[in-house]
């Protein structure tokens, strides 16, 4: 699964991917946002995890499941709508495991990217450091525990130099902005297209 092929481009098709779900989200024309293009655009992040090393491996299994989870459900469930709708009638929406819960786990993971672009473009250096842990104090350190926040900042001490990082990726320096810019743009109204999902029925964002 991890790592990314000799001549993949992952950030080229993450900004793609994303870019097919933004003009869904900011579209009131086009119908629902499909489960399966949803999840499909989330499968682009996956690689990523590979070229951060050995540290991150328990991020990637638990994003990789939950990202899989979904893809599984648009076998039989068509949009992200219906989805939630169904896990609401069976009342298990904050069961660990289900459906909407793990879309909120995914969102979470798309937010922390866009936050570590968003930090990267404008952090100068080689150092990820900075860039990543700030994305991660602002993601996702405010809803895990003691061990994980402490298995977090050890694994940012081991993370590849930026450079490095885009040599895996494929990518020259120039591309790889206007790339992570893309996806930062483009990422923007799909992640408040699913809070609106929650938040609208009452659902809360904040578990
Ligand atoms: C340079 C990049 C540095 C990246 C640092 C990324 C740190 C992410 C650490 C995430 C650890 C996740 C461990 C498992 C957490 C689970 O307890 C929770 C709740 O799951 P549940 O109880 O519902 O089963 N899962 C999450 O919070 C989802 C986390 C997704 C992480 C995605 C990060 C994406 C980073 C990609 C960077 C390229």
């Amino acid at each position: 699964m991890a790592a990314v092929d000799a001549h993949d481009k992952p950030l080229q098709k993450i900004s793609d991917a994303f870019k097919v779900l933004a003009s869904v989200a900011q579209d009131s024309q086009t119908p629902d946002m499909e489960l399966a293009s949803f999840s499909r655009a989330c499968t682009h992040v996956c690689p990523l995890f590979g070229c951060l090393g050995i540290a991150f491996k328990f991020a990637e299994k638990d994003f990789v499941a939950k990202v899989q989870d979904l893809a599984e459900a648009s076998n039989s469930i068509k949009t992200l709508q219906s989805m939630i709708e169904q896990d609401v009638q069976n009342n298990c929406v904050r069961t660990a495991g289900s459906h909407t819960r793990n879309l909120l786990r995914v969102k979470r993971g798309l937010d922390m990217v866009r936050l570590l672009f968003e930090y990267m473009l404008v952090t100068e250096g080689s150092s990820l450091r900075d860039p990543a842990s700030k994305a991660y104090e602002k993601a996702l350190a405010p809803y895990h525990g003691w061990a994980i926040r402490k298995a977090v900042s050890a694994g940012l001490y081991t993370l590849p130099t930026k450079e490095q990082l885009l040599v895996k990726f494929n990518e020259d320096e120039p591309t790889a902005r206007v790339l992570m810019q893309n996806y930062v743009t483009a990422c923007t109204p799909v992640l408040q297209y699913v809070d609106n999902l929650f938040t609208s029925r009452d659902l809360g964002t904040d578990w």
